[in-house]
Parts: C-alpha cells; structure tokens; sequence
C-alpha cells in the first residue's frame, strides 16, 4: 500500500485530493495545523474525516515537518498547504510568506533531511504569470507576479525546481489556473457568487456587491484538477506542467451563468465597489494545457457552465437548511 502526506488536507484541493488517493487505496495522512474552531468541515461533507490520518503540524513549523515526515514515511507529498487568498496577501504579506514561500523549503528540507525518497508536488499557480505579455500561459511564459501571494508562490516555485536539479529529487510543480466546487472558500469570486445567487433567490440578501468584474480567468473544477496532481507523480520523470481548459470568461460573464440559472438577471443584483479592487490586478489568464494532455493523459472535463451550476444547486440546498434550521 503507497501512502502519501497531504499539507492543507482541511483546503478544497486537499479534501478532494484525498479522497481521490483514498479510491487508490493509498494510506493518507494530513498535516492539520492547530486552529481554535475545527477545520474539517470538508473532510466530512466529503465522508471521508474518519479514513485520513492527521497529524498536528504548521508549515511555518520546520520540526512539526520533520516529525510528519518521519511518521508517515510518505511516498508522495502534495504541498497544498498556503495562504491562499490573493486579497489576503496585501493584508499580511509576512505571514503569506512565511507560509506560501518558505513553507516550501520546511516541506523540501524536511524530506531532505529524513532522507525520505518521497516525490513531491508543488502547488504552483497561474498567479505565477500576473501581468503576463503572452496572450495564453504555457509551461515557457515568463513569470511576472503581481501580489505577495504571487511573489512568495515565485519562491516556492523555483526552490521546488532547484531541489530536482539539486538533489535529484522527483518533484514536480502544478502549474494550476483558478479551480473552483462546492467546496472552495466563501472568499473567492466563484463561490461569493454562487452563495449570493442563492440568498438572493430565496430572499434573504438583497445585492451582490464585487470588485472588478471586467477580470478574466480560466476556471475549472477542483475534481479534475487533483487528478492532475496524481498522475505528474506517477511519471518516470519530473516535471512542471500547466492545468487549464483553455478557455477564458469575465467575471461578469460567470455571474451571468450563475444568477441565469435560477432565472435572475445579474444587472439587476451587482453593484460594483471600487472598495473591492486589488492594488495591483492580475487582468486576463488563459492557460495551454496541451503538454498535460500529451504527457499525463490529463483534459479537464467539466464545463464553466457545468461547474457554476453545481456551485449553484450546492448553495441552494445548503441555504435552504440554514433558513429552515434543519
Ligand atoms: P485553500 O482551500 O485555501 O486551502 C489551503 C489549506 O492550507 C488549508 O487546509 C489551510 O488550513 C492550510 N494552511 C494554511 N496555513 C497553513 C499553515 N501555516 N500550515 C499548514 N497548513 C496551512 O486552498 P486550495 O484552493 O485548496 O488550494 C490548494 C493549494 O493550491 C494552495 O497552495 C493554493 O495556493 C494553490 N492553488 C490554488 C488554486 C485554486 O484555484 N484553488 C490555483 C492554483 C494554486 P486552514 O483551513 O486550517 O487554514
Ligand atoms: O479572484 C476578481 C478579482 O479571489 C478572481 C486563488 O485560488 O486562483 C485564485 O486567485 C478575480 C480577480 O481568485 C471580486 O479581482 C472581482 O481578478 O476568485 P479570486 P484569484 O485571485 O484569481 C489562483 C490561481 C490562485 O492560485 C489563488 O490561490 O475576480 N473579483 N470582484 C473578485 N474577487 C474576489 N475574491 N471577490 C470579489 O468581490
């Protein structure tokens, strides 16, 4: 039996990403940092908190790493841990380096140092990209980062790179553009949308007040993201890949898709907040995501329209039973 270590187990792309090694009869464990409220909220709206095996630890923390990686002995690490939230970034740019950036060089050291044969993933971004010139993103795009989260990414990045060209380590880097589901943070655009459409619909919130709603991004679904993950582990060799659909909407033109759904027009609901905008924006991303699909087999299948509408549907029910209390 493979057993693999998920940092940010309690995230999104944790909570899918294990289930996922799960099905594949991996032994899971999960780095839990310590928080005051508890954070599995996605591990059990997945069914699945009672099968992972969690151990206390902070990727601010280089010893509670050390000491994952000794009691897991994992054959794959997937680095998801972050602070995640661009927005954020500006707000505490030393704690999102702390964590984003040098969390991956505790994650790296740590496997290095315990002598673990461990491959590792690095969850790298889009964001890499920022105020890119090259009209799509592919795997040769010049990096030009435009928040702390995308320059304490840039860091993460390159050290994952330079511990394979170090050390012979199997590490790879994701590059992954925006994934979303039902269980991605209430702080993202997608899912402020698609809670919003639902209150609105059943009559409790009245406007939906956003930033910049001109932004474009390339959004898939978290559940065909992970696998992507698996499989650049499961490659003779390392390497870093783009995972994209190859298609690119406004922010305006997804909440369309969402606010249509429930037969609502979203001009009737959006009041745009300049309070909302980001310091520096990062305005259009399209990722090529063909060398996945040579490489790893890899095309993501859900559709912008597929994807909203679930977020949507998910919303509905869930608001539904916080107003009727059941
Ligand atoms: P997420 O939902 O925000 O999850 C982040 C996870 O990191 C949570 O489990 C969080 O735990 C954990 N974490 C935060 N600070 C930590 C610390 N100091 N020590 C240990 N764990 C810590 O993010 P996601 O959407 O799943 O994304 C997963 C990874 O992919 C992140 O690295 C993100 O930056 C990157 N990424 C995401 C996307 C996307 O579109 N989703 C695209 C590209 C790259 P708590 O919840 O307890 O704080
Ligand atoms: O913003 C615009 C905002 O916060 C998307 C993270 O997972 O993906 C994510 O980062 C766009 C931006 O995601 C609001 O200005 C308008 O242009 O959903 P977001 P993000 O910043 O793209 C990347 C790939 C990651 O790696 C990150 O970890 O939407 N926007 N109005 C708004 N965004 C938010 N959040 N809220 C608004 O009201």
């Amino acid at each position: 039996m493979k057993s693999a270590l998920i940092t940010g187990i309690t995230g999104q792309d944790g909570a899918y990403l294990a289930k996922l090694l799960l099905q594949k009869n991996y032994e899971v464990y999960g780095l839990l940092p310590r928080r005051s409220t508890p954070s599995i909220w996605r591990l059990q709206f997945l069914g699945i908190q009672e099968e992972v095996r969690l151990i206390a630890g902070d990727l601010t923390d280089f010893s509670s790493l050390s000491r994952a990686v000794a009691l897991a002995k994992p054959d794959e690490v997937y680095n998801l841990g972050a602070q995640s939230y661009v927005g954020t970034s500006w707000q505490q740019p030393v704690l999102t380096a702390q964590t984003t950036g040098l969390g991956v060089l505790h994650v790296l050291e740590a496997i290095r140092l315990e002598n673990s044969n461990s491959k590792f993933y690095q969850a790298s971004t889009s964001e890499l990209f920022g105020l890119t010139e090259d009209p799509v993103q592919s795997e040769s795009t010049l990096f030009y980062p435009r928040s702390p989260y995308g320059v304490a990414k840039l860091f993460g990045h390159w050290m994952t790179v330079n511990y394979r060209e170090s050390y012979d380590m199997f590490a790879c880097c994701g590059i992954l553009f925006n994934h979303e589901s039902p269980l991605r943070g209430m702080e993202f655009v997608t899912r402020k949308v698609t809670d919003a459409v639902a209150r609105i619909k059943l009559g409790i919130q009245k406007e939906l007040r956003l930033g910049n709603i001109e932004a474009k991004r390339d959004w898939g679904f978290a559940g065909d993201y992970v696998e992507a993950m698996w499989l650049m582990l499961q490659q003779e060799k390392p390497d870093d890949y783009v995972i994209a659909t190859g298609r690119t909407t406004t922010v305006r033109d997804m909440c369309k898709i969402a606010f249509s759904h429930v037969g609502l027009d979203y001009e009737d609901f959006i009041v745009v907040d300049p309070n909302l905008y980001r310091p520096a924006e990062v305005e259009v991303l399209l990722g090529n995501p063909d060398k996945a699909k040579r490489k790893l087999g890899w095309q993501a299948r859900t559709s912008l329209q597929d994807l909203i509408q679930m977020m949507v549907e998910a919303d509905l029910e869930r608001v539904r039973k916080e107003v009727s209390g059941k």
